[in-house]
């Protein structure tokens, strides 16, 4: 069993005395939740790992998918639906996030450590009929992926993950097809380290702030009207009918790995994905849905899309997929 502290796999240690019953990890003796223990083969654990720059967006997209995930009516649309966070720290990081969202303050930069997850299980997602997952979401500063060795120390959990994320931000990099080039190798390299291989995982590149597009490509509105729309038509309604929803998302992805090629011109980042991870896949999310004033956000926030991601990582991380 997966460790979501220290991310080693062994058996848990188990204490029982006539008031509790308590789990810990006999490799860094963090207490774990029961339910998770517990529950381990009902709902495994899916480890959501961020990866991407200083200010790119990653803190800002979690906060985002958990007030997707609790504020946008979703049990309306998918009728058994609901999550749960296992332990305090999860609970508290969910209800924290949400409140800084919903008030129109923003996250701080997150300082580089090795974090602690988010541990968030989702029930009844109709997408996916036969499983329920606890996901394990890590989060940490955008340093960490600078360089192979901080990722090393920092970042271990990608690791573990079946499914990584690469959170992109276009309209913050000067030469997008160098700079994304560098972060893939530097993934690579730091995986390696690890003793991992990238070659057994899938990924999913996901452009944040989707909002500013329009205004850092001029050609966007012109040469891809579609995957404008799809931004801005990311509404809940559509989750109501799963089947159509995934083929439309798997439909963008083909678009988005076009413009990243006709676009942004980055074909050794491309050639290299390729021939690096199981599979490829591409989305776009807009975390907030509009461009924040001095720090803050002057209107209620809007998130679009951001549920795809984790579509991607849910369904990358099947058995079908991975068996
Ligand atoms: N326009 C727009 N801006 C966004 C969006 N998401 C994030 N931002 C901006 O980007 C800033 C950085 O976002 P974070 O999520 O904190 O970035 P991060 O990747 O966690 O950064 P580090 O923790 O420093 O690694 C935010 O403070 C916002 O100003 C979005 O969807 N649209
Ligand atoms: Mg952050
Ligand atoms: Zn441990």
């Amino acid at each position: 069993m997966l460790c979501p502290f220290c991310l080693a796999e062994d058996r848990f240690k188990r204490e029982r005395t006539r008031t509790s019953l308590s789990y810990s990890c006999p490799n860094c003796n963090e207490p774990l939740p029961a339910l998770y223990v517990q529950q381990y083969r009902q709902y495994p654990p899916v480890v959501i790992s961020a990866v991407g720059f200083r200010q790119h967006g990653k803190t800002v997209y979690f906060a985002a998918l958990f007030y997707a995930l609790k504020k946008l009516g979703l049990p309306q649309y998918w009728s058994t639906f609901f999550t749960m966070a296992l332990n305090e720290d999860s609970l508290a990081t969910v209800y924290d996030n949400v409140g800084l969202l919903e008030s129109g303050e923003l996250p701080l930069s997150t300082p580089k450590n090795f974090p602690r997850p988010t541990m968030l299980r989702l029930e009844d997602i109709p997408f996916f009929r036969h499983v329920d997952y606890t996901l394990l979401c890590y989060d940490t500063g955008g340093e960490s992926f600078e360089r192979p060795t901080q990722l090393v120390q920092y970042a271990g959990f990608v690791r573990r993950a079946r499914s990584v994320m690469f959170l992109i931000s276009l309209s913050d990099l000067q030469d997008p097809a160098e700079e994304m080039h560098r972060l893939l190798n530097t993934y690579v390299v730091g995986m390696g380290e690890l003793g991992g291989a990238a070659r057994d995982q899938h990924l999913v590149v996901v452009y944040t702030k989707g909002d500013r597009l329009p205004l850092r490509l001029p050609q966007w509105g012109e040469r891809w009207p579609d995957l404008g729309e799809y931004l801005r038509d990311g509404s809940m309604e559509s989750l109501a009918r799963p089947r159509g929803y995934l083929r439309r998302m798997h439909r963008v992805s083909e678009r988005l790995r076009e413009f990243t090629q006709e676009e942004l011109g980055a074909y050794e980042f491309l050639n290299m994905t390729g021939q690096s991870f199981r599979s490829v896949a591409f989305s776009m999310v807009s975390s907030l849905g509009a461009e924040p004033e001095e720090g803050r956000m002057p209107v209620q926030i809007a998130p679009r899309r951001v549920l795809d991601p984790l579509l991607w990582t849910i369904e990358r991380s099947q058995p079908r997929w991975w068996g």
